[in-house]
């Protein structure tokens, strides 16, 4: 057995974690909770002061159970890469957006392989988390290490991907219960990758090769991709043929088998769905190979946020009322439900271009205090009778539960709810849906 990978197995081997974000902070409380050194190192000062003072600014981590590691000493944050030097296993979770032509942006990856290789030394394990295209750990992380620091993989040290599985806000789903897929660039690589990830989380899935695991990502958030904009279109069908799509989902799902509900909705929000599909499409364009069914899906749920506004148009039209200094209330920004993240949330274009339409909007979302739009700075207004009776309208673009869809029903406001936020509501002649 391996040096390290014995350490490893006694809990002795020292765990630098890269990026201090939504996964690689539960990540790091993950190996201080089972008993290891950790370190997390982060670029931003204002991270690393709020995790030196015990404060959590990520939703599945909570200050207190941050306090109870620190305090040990067992999980200790700093800006500095130099901590790699004593480092045995480290593991990097930066993000991996896209840059503005929609192409991958490995730019914080490679930022964090440059720094990292001054202090990378013989024996260390590198483990990459972020999600990527399948063949960045073997062609371009590897080659170059061994430009930077002339360490050779799998023989002066080891590497190997673990594709990323957090799902924020999931309560169901523990990080340490959800299988870890694991590659390693070789045999030895990939026992270390597997010995590492064994020590917290419950069941292993080794695959044969880094690519094989980039991959597993990719797949497991393009089906999703796919998937809802079979749904989106699905909604755009039954709406074509005044079927409703809700009852049809409802109904399909209790089949037992071969069949997995999605919902319509205004659209792809988030930092992975819309984004690991385009990794895929664009790596395999430059092997020749034209993805369609990607692209096509891609381009249904583009569209969802000027269906929807479309639909506004159709509400207002049946009150006799145009789009025009029509004032509209927005319930819920949020790219998904219960959680407060607004990145690529399909809300932003909703209401970028009921603006341009000339509408009057205002939005409550109990996550999202303040938002930004092209227009300027936006409060979230209060989600009051008194308030609501003040608009023409009022759209759910978010189905954020709690939330008081009584107070938007006693309204008598016509409501588009796009994400059937108030499927339980009996008398529903005001409420129309996607
Ligand atoms: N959405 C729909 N209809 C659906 C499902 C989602 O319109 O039926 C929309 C959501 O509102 C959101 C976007 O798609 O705007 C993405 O939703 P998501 O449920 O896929 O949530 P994400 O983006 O947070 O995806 C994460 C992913 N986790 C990781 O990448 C580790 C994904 O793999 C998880 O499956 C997903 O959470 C999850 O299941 O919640």
């Amino acid at each position: 057995m391996l040096k390290l990978e014995q350490k490893i197995k006694k809990k002795k081997a020292s765990i630098v974690i890269i990026g201090m974000g939504y996964v690689g902070l539960p990540l790091a409380l993950a190996y201080a909770r089972a008993g290891f050194s950790v370190v997390g190192i982060d670029t931003s000062k204002e991270r690393i002061q709020a995790l030196k003072r015990g404060r959590s600014y990520i939703d599945d981590v909570s200050s207190r159970e941050l306090k109870e590691v620190t305090q040990k000493d067992q999980l200790l944050f700093t800006k500095q890469y130099s901590a790699l030097r004593n480092a045995d296993c480290i593991v990097i979770c930066v993000p991996t957006p896209l840059s503005k032509t929609k192409d991958p942006d490995l730019t914080f990856i490679l930022s964090a392989v440059k720094e990292m290789c001054k202090f990378l030394r013989r024996g260390q394990l590198v483990v990459l988390e972020s999600t990527t295209y399948p063949g960045t750990t073997e062609e371009s992380i590897a080659p170059m290490i061994k430009s930077a620091s002339g360490l050779q993989s799998e023989k002066d040290y080891y590497l190997g991907f673990s594709p990323e599985r957090v799902d924020p806000a999931n309560r169901k789903f523990q990080l340490t219960d959800i299988p870890k897929v694991v590659g390693g660039i070789g045999k030895k690589s990939q026992k270390l990758v597997e010995a590492l990830y064994m020590s917290v989380f419950k069941t292993m899935v080794p695959v044969s090769s880094c690519r094989s695991a980039e991959m597993v990502k990719l797949l497991e958030n393009t089906f999703r991709s796919v998937n809802i904009g079979l749904i989106n279109e699905m909604a755009m069908i039954c709406d074509t043929l005044k079927i409703d799509i809700w009852e049809v989902i409802e109904a399909a799902k209790t089949k037992p088998f071969g069949f997995m509900p999605f919902y319509p909705g205004p659209g792809i929000g988030g930092h992975c769905i819309n984004i690991d599909s385009m990794y895929l499409a664009w790596k395999v364009r430059l092997h020749g190979y034209e993805p369609k069914l990607i692209e096509l899906a891609q381009s249904i749920n583009d569209q969802m946020p000027h269906v929807v506004v479309d639909r506004v148009g159709q509400v207002l039209n049946q009150k006799k009322k145009p789009l025009r200094d029509s004032k509209i209330f927005i319930l819920g920004v949020a790219y998904k439900k219960n959680v407060r993240d607004t990145r690529e949330s399909p809300a932003l274009i909703v209401m970028d271009k009921l603006n341009e339409e000339g509408a009057r909007i205002a939005y409550h979302d109990p996550h999202v205090p303040k938002l930004k739009i092209s227009k300027g700075f936006l409060k979230s207004s209060p989600l009051t009778l008194k308030n609501l009776k003040r608009h023409d309208m009022i759209l759910i673009l978010t189905d954020h539960n709690p939330m008081d869809y009584d107070a938007v029903w006693r309204s008598g406001l016509p409501v588009l709810d796009t994400r059937n936020a108030m499927k339980d509501f009996k008398k529903r002649k005001n409420i129309q849906r996607l």
